[in-house]
């Protein structure tokens, strides 16, 4: 199938902008759909790094690149990128980036106040990224966001501007943050907009309708991961938006059937950044080995991730959600080395086994929870299909027969080119 939807099948950092960097080469548009500058996805291209939190991963190699109406953006954030991504040599010009009119704004408020939570909240915390996310979210669903194409129209911006202040001062009352002022937000607003209008010349969905009457190849590129999806994923403990697959047509504004083959980014084993359960975290020496090894700190805050064993469970659940069609398996090449891997096959609480994850139950369920474990096969890291030694190929297949879909691409290293095509 033309299109790709691209999206991660654990708690994010799945290894995505790797997968939809290898996979722009075949792609004439990459489109994010969802979230904000929260995501961090890294590339590796010979000896540079790009470390993409809002564009979308097709800027690097210059395909037509898309910011959907389901993202959130910070104008400064945004512009920010641009200028760093600029620095390293590739020129992220209008025909490269479009901005949808109708997505929404963060703004610094918004920050204030996901921080102001975050810290006032103490042990309830949900380990946000900071970057104003949620507050975005909730302005959006309220009604009162000020949205990327009103930058283009001063005169009503008084209006729309006191109505989110309304809201926003009573709260930052509450939270012992200062007043924020109509004509200072205005100034900052009024200053950045015809840097980031540039980018938001024809309506997003036309574009993408063009693109896609044409039989071009479209690329919806996700981020975070489904168990962060604001439904189907650990609440409260999840980002504001939905991540899913089904997300990739209402937040680019093209219809399900142009989403096509949709790709799961699996993690050989598992991480999360942030607060929430994690049922087969490790608390142990090889939890620390499988973080060492794999690098496991954020691309966007720096936090160190939380490691575990693979968990077919949620992965599988995912993968019904989702409707994903194959998985790309990533950071196999972490496992080398490992005396045993595991795999977690079901959730016991007290004598009944659970092979799903029920989001309303889940800290009962995973608090009272013993693992039934499948040990599997040592996995050295190879770069191509056939060095893979017959241990690693065990535990693939392992996968795949426990979450019930294919692996149809396996990657070995961050860099572009270890990456096996299965079929
Ligand atoms: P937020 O900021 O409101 O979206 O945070 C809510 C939860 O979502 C998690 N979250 C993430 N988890 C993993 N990776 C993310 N992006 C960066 C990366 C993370 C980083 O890709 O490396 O640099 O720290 C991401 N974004 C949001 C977050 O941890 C909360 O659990
Ligand atoms: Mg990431």
């Amino acid at each position: 199938m033309a299109n790709v939807a691209v999206v991660g099948a654990q708690w994010g950092d799945e290894g995505k902008g790797k997968i939809v960097d290898w996979l722009s080469n075949r792609a004439d548009v990459v489109v994010r759909f969802q979230g904000g500058h929260n995501a961090g996805h890294t590339l590796v291209v010979g000896d540079k790094v790009y470390k993409l939190s809002l564009l979308p991963s097709g800027v690097v190699q210059q395909k037509p690149s898309v910011i959907g109406n389901g993202v959130v953006v910070d104008p400064w954030a945004l512009l920010d990128e641009i200028g760093r991504i600029e620095a390293q040599g590739v020129s992220i010009t209008p025909e490269i980036l479009s901005l949808a009119d109708n997505a929404c704004l963060i703004l610094p408020l918004h920050k204030d106040l996901d921080q102001a939570r975050e810290a006032q909240a103490g042990k309830t915390k949900i380990g946000t990224t900071g970057r104003g996310i949620g507050p975005a979210y909730e302005d959006k669903a309220g009604r009162r966001a000020i949205r990327v194409g009103d930058l283009s129209d001063p005169e009503a911006l008084d209006a729309k501007i006191e109505r989110l202040l309304a809201h926003h001062n009573a709260l930052r009352k509450g939270l012992d943050l200062p007043e924020v002022d109509v004509a200072g937000l205005k100034a900052a607003l009024l200053e950045v907009a015809p840097k980031v209008l540039i980018y938001a010349g024809q309506p997003v969905w036309r574009t993408l309708d063009r693109f896609y009457r044409e039989g071009k190849r479209i690329l919806f590129e996700g981020a975070q991961g489904t168990l962060l999806d604001v439904d189907h994923g650990t609440y409260p403990y999840v980002t504001s938006s939905n991540t899913v697959a089904g997300q990739a047509a209402a937040g680019s504004g093209l219809g399900p059937r142009s989403v096509g083959y949709v790709l799961g980014i699996v993690k050989a084993y598992t991480t999360r950044v942030g607060e929430g359960p994690f049922p087969t975290e490790l608390f142990d020496p090889v939890g620390e080995r499988i973080a060492d090894r794999g690098r496991e700190f954020g691309t966007v805050t720096g936090r160190a991730r939380r490691c575990g064993w693979f968990d077919a469970v949620l992965v599988r659940q995912s993968i019904a959600v989702n409707g994903i069609h194959g998985i790309a398996l990533t950071k196999l090449d972490v496992l080398d080395g490992f005396d045993e891997l595991k795999i977690c096959t079901g959730y016991r609480i007290g004598d009944r086994e659970l092979d799903y994850l029920r989001p309303a139950r889940i800290r009962r369920a995973c608090s009272r929870s013993t693992r039934r474990w499948k040990a599997g096969a040592r996995a050295p890291g190879a770069r191509s299909w056939k060095d893979l030694p017959a241990a690693a190929i065990k535990y693939v297949r392992r996968i795949e027969e426990l979450i019930e879909a294919p692996v149809a691409l396996l990657s070995t290293s961050p860099e572009r080119d270890d990456t096996i095509l299965m079929r």
